[in-house]
């Protein structure tokens, strides 16, 4: 049955291996769900209609792949891509799950670890863009300390701008059609993770040397983690030019990573993010990194790949009925009316500006008197939300 809320290829929906290929396994309790292959996932992702698939290097090639086992895996995906018509947006280098990388990969103490980390990259890099990745995502869940006596946080920044300078010149030389965004997250796996927020993420990145290859991957959970309000941060993201990529899910504050379906637990921040995308015209890919809940099977997975899209949809179409509504435009309009008389003062500094601003006069007490009526405007987004207009 098709509706308003059925993902099409424009809508950009794309989900990673790692997302639907989740088999349940948490620090408590082992696997509840079979492995499904690559070639697998991807034909389930075509049976929701999601649009692309990403991945990371090894969850495609296992870590210790011989070259055979990789051609037949890399025919298998390919089949499937081809047969489903899902396309490959994004992929990324696992830097976390080998115990390689327990202190880190780029910012490891072991020079040895760092260039590996390196090396690594660099094959994971050819086998996205053989693909067809043009974003290529950093996620440095073990770039982070449990004790700062191991390691001087100055040079683990170092550490990690000259392994970004080193891939950005890697994909230059190869002349690959290719941005980085690098994901930012406080913590977990590492009890501290380097530049834990995409604002942190924003500044290191304008310390490089190719800093227009490179944009950010902020992600709904990292940033609700961290107790702050996401879609300020894509905001700021997209204003300076650097929303490459953004992760879709859901988490409570306060929590360990939960990865829950998009929308699920704050609906009302997920409409704001939902109506600053579509009302930018934010074009990139809408990637879901969330999984089921562990009482699922893969019936559930596919109800909960439904779910993110469907949520997203609802919320779009929400969006344009906020961006519809008399009375909310009304009280918008009321909301942020200016009469010109300040218009003068603002924009460029002047020193005849300033001496004219300094001597007008403002009746204080009268303009804080105004009550602003953001109780009513939220109200009417609320009943806007909870369908009653
Ligand atoms: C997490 C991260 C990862 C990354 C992924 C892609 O919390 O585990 O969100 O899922 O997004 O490694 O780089
Ligand atoms: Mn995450
Ligand atoms: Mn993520």
């Amino acid at each position: 049955m098709s509706d308003n809320y059925t993902p099409q290829p424009e809508h950009k929906f794309t989900f990673g291996l790692w997302t639907v290929g989740n088999t349940g396994r948490d620090p408590f309790g082992g696997p509840v769900r079979e492995p499904k292959s690559p070639a697998e996932l991807v034909r389930l992702l075509g049976e929701v209609g999601a649009y692309g698939v990403n991945f990371h290097d090894n969850d495609l090639i296992p870590i210790d792949a011989t070259p055979t086992e990789r051609d037949q895996i890399l025919k298998e995906f390919r089949k499937a891509l081809s047969d489903t018509g899902l396309v490959v947006p994004m992929a990324t280098t696992n830097l976390f799950g080998d115990p390689v990388f327990k202190d880190g990969a780029f910012t490891a103490n072991d020079p040895k670890v760092r260039a590996y980390a390196l090396q690594k990259t660099m094959n994971a890099i050819d086998l996205g863009v053989e693909l067809g990745a043009k974003i290529y995502v950093f996620w440095g869940g073990r770039e982070g300390t449990e004790t700062d006596a191991s390691k001087n946080p100055v040079d683990a920044i170092k550490r990690n701008r000259e392994a970004m300078n080193f891939l950005c010149e890697y994909a230059l030389d190869k002349k690959y059609d290719l941005k980085f965004a690098l994901e930012a997250k406080p913590n977990e796996p590492r009890a501290d993770i380097y530049n834990p927020t995409t604002g942190h993420m924003l500044a290191f990145i304008a310390t490089l040397d190719h800093p227009e290859m490179v944009g950010v991957n902020p992600e709904v959970a990292h940033e609700h983690m961290a107790g702050i309000n996401f879609m300020h941060g894509v905001a700021q993201a997209w204003e300076a030019g650097k929303l490459f990529h953004i992760d879709l899910n859901d988490q409570y504050p306060g929590r360990y990573d939960q990865d829950l379906r998009f929308g699920s637990r704050d609906l009302k921040a997920a409409f704001f993010l939902v109506k600053f995308l579509e009302d930018v015209g934010y074009a990139g890919s809408r990637h879901f990194d969330a999984h089921a809940y562990r009482t699922e099977d893969y019936e559930g997975v596919k109800d909960f790949a439904r779910g993110c899209m469907r949520t997203y949809l609802i919320l779009k179409e929400k969006a344009a009925q906020f961006s519809a509504d008399e009375e909310i435009q009304a009280l918008l309009a009321e909301i942020n009316a200016d009469d010109g008389s300040m218009a003068t003062y603002f924009g460029k500094y002047s020193a005849e500006k300033a001496i004219a601003l300094k001597a007008q006069s403002f009746d204080r007490a009268a303009i804080a008197n105004r009550g602003l009526k953001y109780e009513r405007l939220d109200q009417l987004t609320i009943d806007l939300l909870l369908g009653a207009r």
